[in-house]
């Protein structure tokens, strides 16, 4: 599955490298050239929207606040970011097709039958030169997961604190007046719990632990693009989390590959709107928690007592489509966005749980 994982991963930085080109065709301004129509006739107060050095930004519009790292900062630039991200799952899938709870318990003694995931996201941004933008990141996440067994009988489990901790460096590999791109690599330390037991001592399933345990490697490419006027705005990410290793729990969980494009119609000086699509697939979780709840006695004896907490049922894929509005101050660096959507298409190694809707929810200031 990692194999296979890198190698998607691969495509679509292949994917994004050939649609830049022809993205920027028509492109005629001069290299480097910071021309703004607004700012010249504000006397370059305007902020971020056409990229005047008041905030130092780079002069790009923002894109969508589901998107992370999707931008870099001028020297000497400062931003504070917090994001809510909420995801309801709903649902268990098998491949392509919701199935019942009763198919869900075919081979597991419990089925999960809903999951909130809330996460609360703080995030620092420093640019000391023009090339290069460091940002620390850091979350807060609340789980809830309800459950059913064979007999009917509801329950529920909550998990709740700090998750992991990741450093990521973004360096410009060129700017030009209508388009950008620039390449990241995060890496995350497990700060995270992956110690979230149950009653009994027995650990809670996969999706409810809040960390990976394990050291992450988080790379991506972004580019990003502008019309003339800055009415319109494009972008496109590549980015993947790659699991280094295996934690101290003997599982390292499974490495995914996301690939993101968006479009951005700006309604005013100071608000946009945006439209995205996504594609993210996902593995297994490699390796095995001996702690998590397995089937005490009977035929089952020794398997995993739900597919949440079954290590060979959790890859899959899935494309989402969101919509975003941003609204920005032209007086100072501040911004605040919200972003929503729903899976288009999903299929999951199954039983397990599908994702019925997710929406982002951030606040950002920079000087
Ligand atoms: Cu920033």
């Amino acid at each position: 599955m990692k194999k296979s994982i890198y190698s998607c991963a691969t495509l679509m930085v292949v994917v994004v490298g050939a649609l830049s080109p022809s993205l920027k065709a028509g492109v005629s301004s001069p290299v480097g050239s910071q021309v703004c129509k607004d700012c010249s006739d504000t006397d370059c107060s305007c902020i971020s929207d056409c990229g005047c050095a008041a905030d130092s930004h780079d002069f790009f519009p923002h894109a969508p606040i589901g998107v992370m790292g999707d931008h870099i900062h001028r020297k000497g630039g400062l931003m504070a970011s917090y994001r809510y991200m909420m995801m309801r799952m709903q649902r268990n899938y098998d491949g392509d097709s919701r199935i019942g709870d009763a198919a869900a318990l075919n081979d597991y003694m419990m089925a999960p039958t809903d999951m909130d995931m809330q996460m609360h996201m703080l995030g620092v941004m420093y640019a000391p030169t023009d090339k290069l933008t460091l940002m620390l990141m850091t979350n807060y996440l609340e789980n809830e997961m309800g459950m059913i067994n064979r007999a009917g009988v509801k329950s529920s489990m909550r998990s709740s604190g700090w998750g992991d901790t990741t450093l990521s460096g973004y360096y410009s590999l060129y700017q030009k007046a209508q388009s950008s791109a620039h390449f990241g690599l995060g890496l995350s330390a497990p700060t995270g719990s992956i110690d979230e037991t149950l009653a009994g001592g027995v650990h809670q399933p996969y999706p409810m632990q809040l960390g990976s345990g394990t050291w992450d490697l988080k790379p991506s490419l972004t580019w990003l693009g502008r019309s003339g006027d800055s009415d319109w705005s494009y972008g496109s990410q590549a980015s993947a989390v790659i699991h280094l290793g295996e934690n101290d729990h003997g599982y390292s969980l499974g490495d995914s590959a996301s690939l993101t494009g968006w479009i951005s119609r700006r309604l005013s000086a100071w608000s946009a709107v945006s439209l995205r699509l996504t594609g993210t697939t996902w593995g297994d979780v490699e390796g095995r928690d001996i702690m998590m709840p397995t089937v005490p006695m009977g035929a089952m004896m020794g398997q995993p007592m739900a597919a949440s907490a079954d290590p060979d049922v959790r890859a899959g894929s899935r494309v989402d489509l969101s919509v975003g509005l941003n609204l920005w101050s032209t007086e100072n660096g501040a911004r605040v966005a919200i972003e929503a959507g729903a899976p288009v298409y999903q299929n999951l190694d199954g039983p397990q749980l599908g994702t019925d809707w997710f929406a982002s929810v951030g606040i950002q200031f920079a000087w």
